[in-house]
């Protein structure tokens, strides 16, 4: 079986932990898309899981975890982020290739991406961490890839102090790199599962562009990013959050509103604990946007949704879903692609009652209260896509299946 895990809204629904929990039938975790900006949080009973470069799968003790051909990857960070995992008990010897097709960021691509942000009109709200200036000299044919470290010719036309930067780690991957494409194939009768990074909305293409990653977080990316055929992606799994959430600059018709919704945004922020894991930054919230959520379905082939955060509605004595735009008096329930419409959109909302019940002890669909299934309902035969699987907490065991 292959799998792809992606994003449906605009990150952070989860997707790191979904990954932790899917892998464990896989052989092999890759992800397909982004850099050092992506943040993860994984919960193992005591132990508490910071990822950026690294695939979730590596949390999983037997998995091979691969950076896809797709990624972009700053190698200090990878070092640092390996050196983390070992020093919390994580043996990942062994364990994690590189393609040689990804991309590499150097470090004066860091401090490019803060100072083109900072000079913009109207400010993306990057991570910083040169996602986009990598991408950017990729697609102009000018970047530098993995591959190229080994490469004599390449090597030489680095700058003197990108060499300078480059020399220890070039050591310290060779073991690492790998021709992906190959090695997938070598394995095409194990159970492969492709991560994505950011979430649908936050794509190149399909996202609310320009405000957007640089990356590809669709699904699609899932085969361009790591070297595998499309038709060999067996099911795709879109993960979303039971509220929306989005970092950084960029219209957001659902953003709870304080002089319509009060201090709904704050409530959620704290109990979501909706902040940045990569910089820290406090997430913007807003109501569950189906417009967007039904657009991701459809956009990427999503065959099983899977729900998270549910429980952070738990003391909640009503909660409202998005339903449609209005845009200069008219509703619709299509995204639009020009982004002065997403900023006009008013969010037209749906009232459900609370269930006012804590959540995080449920272990299975049945257990759950009927308010909570009549919201699951009500989602699904919007965006005309099944909830294969609800988490109602941060733990690996607070997930459950219901197909
Ligand atoms: P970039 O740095 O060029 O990719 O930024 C472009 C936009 O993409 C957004 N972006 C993200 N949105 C949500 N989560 C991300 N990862 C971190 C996390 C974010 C953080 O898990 O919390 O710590 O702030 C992520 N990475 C990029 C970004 O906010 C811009 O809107
Ligand atoms: P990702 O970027 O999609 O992997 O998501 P992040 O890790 O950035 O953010 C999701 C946060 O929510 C993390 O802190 C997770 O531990 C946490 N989380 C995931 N699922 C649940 C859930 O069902 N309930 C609660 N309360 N927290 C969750
Ligand atoms: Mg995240």
């Amino acid at each position: 079986m292959k799998l792809v895990v992606i994003g449906a809204q605009w990150g952070d629904e989860g997707k790191g932990k979904i990954v932790d929990y899917l892998s464990e039938e896989s052989s092999i975790v890759v992800r397909f898309s982004g850099g050092a900006n992506a943040g993860h949080t994984i919960v193992v009973g005591e132990k508490v899981y910071k990822l950026h470069l690294i695939p979730s799968g590596i949390v999983n003790p037997d998995k091979t975890a691969i950076l896809g051909s797709g990624m972009v990857i700053d190698p200090e960070s990878m070092f640092k982020e390996l050196e983390g995992l070992e020093a919390e008990g994580l043996d990942c010897k062994g364990r994690i290739l590189v393609s040689d097709r990804a991309h590499i960021v150097l470090p004066r691509y860091r401090d490019m991406d803060v100072e083109i942000d900072k000079s913009r009109k109207n400010p993306i709200g990057t991570t910083g961490r040169g996602i986009g200036v990598t991408y950017a000299l990729k697609s102009s044919r000018d970047g530098f890839r993995v591959g190229d470290m080994y490469d004599e010719n390449r090597y030489a036309m680095l700058e003197e102090e990108d060499r300078r930067f480059l020399d220890p780690f070039k050591e310290k991957m060779r073991d690492m790199v790998c021709n992906i494409s190959q090695y997938l194939y070598e394995n095409k009768d194990k159970n492969i599962l492709f991560e994505g990074a950011q979430g649908v909305l936050l794509d190149l293409d399909s996202g609310t562009y320009p405000y957007v990653s640089s990356g590809y977080s669709s699904s699609a990316g899932a085969a361009m990013g790591s070297g595998i055929g499309p038709r060999q992606l067996d099911r795709i799994y879109g993960v979303f959050k039971a509220y929306s959430t989005r970092v950084g600059n960029g219209p957001f018709p659902s953003e709870y509103d304080r002089e319509r919704d009060g201090d709904l945004g704050d409530q959620i922020l704290k109990i979501g604990q909706e902040f940045g894991v990569t910089t820290g930054r406090a997430r913007r919230c807003g109501y569950l946007d189906l417009v967007a959520l039904k657009y991701a379905c459809w956009s990427n082939s999503i065959d099983y949704l899977v729900m998270t955060k549910i429980d952070i509605f738990d003391s909640f004595d009503e909660i409202k879903v998005c339903t449609g735009y209005e845009i200069d008096g008219e509703v619709t329930d299509v995204l639009p692609a020009r982004i002065d419409l997403m900023a006009k959109a008013k969010p037209v909302t749906r009232t459900f009652k609370g269930w006012k019940s804590d959540l995080t002890k449920c272990s299975s669909y049945e257990e759950l209260p009927g308010e909570v299934k009549d919201y699951i309902s009500f989602i699904e035969d919007y965006v005309e896509t099944p909830i294969g699987t609800v988490s109602v907490g941060p733990d690996r065991n607070q997930t459950f299946n219901r197909v």
